[in-house]
């Protein structure tokens, strides 16, 4: 089994808390910041036995992790074998399809920042405590480059993120560890784990059951997507409302409802029950009843482009999943920034920035998010020659993406999205060691 006092929290449960404090912040005195991460960050680094065990977790949960050039300035001898972290995230920007850093949040631009400590709790005062604490205890060892403060939206759309989708349904379960529910991919701990069976890599001793922390601040314009829904509602499915067809249309492009319900089991109309039904909500491939490939002409249940098809296409693959990729991630994102305004929403334009402050855990950075990235949201011709890009995620260097398939009676008309509706702010690819390497190798 694994061992679970040693992995931090936020890797394979994710935390899970409503407020989510980033902190991102560059090493200047790398001895005596050695000594306080022995001394007063250690202490507070929250394992997933006690995320596991409400009774055991601390009010304000913390994790950590650092940057090739923090790990650099630690003096770790040796490289962890990611050519994509090595290199930082800066330099993927153009093969991860943005139109340059030109978007992104200044601190990003470059490979100054060597870690980021996450903390996260059920409430701010918490947080800042917690971290008024660690600024005391890290005075004169480190400079604080950027900071994100997220949070679970309020009410109802609690779990929802900025364009009112239910969000932390899928997420895989790892051999051994996790039951797997319905319809969940099951793989083996070195897709997430480093060193961990199913890591295919050389690593360093040091690493193992280390993961790579991938952030992306993604700023979601979410007046301007619900514009484009009401503005183009599917009209060609019998009996749908105006309202409807613009739904359909939003649930298409994404594989679910609002509520957390695929499309794929429930084609035309939101089924909230459904939705909320673990058993229920993740169980299906893309494939027909007793079959292992999918159809590849049918997309009137759910596009080849939608969000999650192109993320994870299943049985699209033509294997069992397990057998055919080991491109898998945890996703563990919150959303930042406020509620959409009334001016926001009648002018139909983003005054104030919000999004999603995405976290992606994997053992091979290549192989996890920026794969999915490239070659699957990206890719207009993945997994067919006119499949378009991913209408959520998928980028064009900023030009205009045609997406096919969004209309269920019409699956060879395109169309075209004015805008991107997310839009990349960067971030930077971080590796998140275990316990014992914080305790032996980072710190003094
Ligand atoms: Fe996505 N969204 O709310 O619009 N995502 N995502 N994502 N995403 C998923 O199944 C969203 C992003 C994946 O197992 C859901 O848990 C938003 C990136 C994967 O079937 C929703 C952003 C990448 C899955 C969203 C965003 C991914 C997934 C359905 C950015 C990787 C699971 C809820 C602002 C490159 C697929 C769920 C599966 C699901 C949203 C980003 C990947 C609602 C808003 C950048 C692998």
């Amino acid at each position: 089994g694994l061992n679970l006092d040693d992995i931090q929290g936020d890797i394979l449960i994710g935390m899970k808390k409503n407020k989510e404090f980033f902190l991102f912040f560059s090493i200047t005195d790398a001895a005596k910041f050695k000594q306080k991460l022995k001394s007063s960050i250690l202490p507070l680094v929250t394992s997933t036995t006690q995320v596991l065990n409400t009774s055991k977790q601390p009010k304000t949960m913390l994790n950590i992790a650092f940057s090739q050039t923090g790990l650099s300035a630690l003096n770790v001898a040796g490289g962890l074998n990611d050519p994509d972290f090595s290199a930082g995230q800066l330099a993927n920007a153009v093969s991860l399809c943005d139109p340059g850093s030109s978007n992104w949040v200044p601190q990003f631009v470059g490979t100054s920042i060597h870690g980021v400590i996450l903390l996260a709790s059920d409430t701010t005062s918490n947080i800042q405590s917690t971290l008024a604490s660690l600024r005391s205890a890290l005075a004169g060892t480190i400079k604080e480059a950027y900071s994100l403060d997220a949070a679970a939206r309020p009410g109802a759309n609690q779990g929802h993120e900025h364009f009112g989708f239910l969000d932390g349904i899928s997420n895989p379960a790892v051999q051994g560890f996790q039951t797997a529910l319905p319809g969940q991919a099951v793989i083996p701990p070195g897709e997430i784990l480093v060193g961990e069976n199913g890591d295919d890599v050389q690593r360093p001793t040091g690493a193992k059951d280390g993961s790579f922390l991938l952030f992306r601040q993604l700023k979601q314009l979410v007046p301007e997507f619900n514009k484009f829904l009401s503005d183009n509602p599917i009209t060609t499915v019998p009996g749908l409302t105006r309202q409807q067809g613009s739904d359909l249309l939003g649930a298409r492009m994404m594989g679910r409802w609002k509520s957390g319900a695929p499309v794929f089991l429930s084609p035309t109309h939101d089924d909230p029950q459904l939705g909320a039904d673990p058993h229920r909500n993740n169980d299906f491939t893309y494939a027909a009843p007793g079959q292992t490939v999918s159809d590849s002409t049918d997309q009137t249940k759910c596009p080849f482009a939608a969000h999650i098809r192109k993320t994870r296409p299943r049985a699209d693959l033509g294997l069992p999943e397990t057998a055919s990729n080991s491109h898998h991630i945890v996703r563990g994102g919150i959303p930042y920034g406020p509620e959409v305004s009334q001016a926001e929403s009648s002018s139909h334009t983003t005054k104030t920035e919000r999004g999603l402050a995405f976290v992606a855990y994997q053992a091979n950075i290549g192989k996890g998010f920026s794969f999915l990235q490239q070659f699957w949201s990206d890719n207009s011709a993945f997994l067919h020659q006119k499949t378009g890009f991913d209408p959520i995620v998928g980028e064009n260097g900023g030009s205009p993406r045609a997406v096919f398939g969004l209309d269920p009676k019409n699956s060879t008309k395109a169309t075209t999205l004015p805008m991107d509706f997310v839009v990349s702010r960067g971030g930077e690819y971080f590796f998140s060691p275990s316990i014992s390497a914080i305790r032996s190798t980072l710190s003094a």
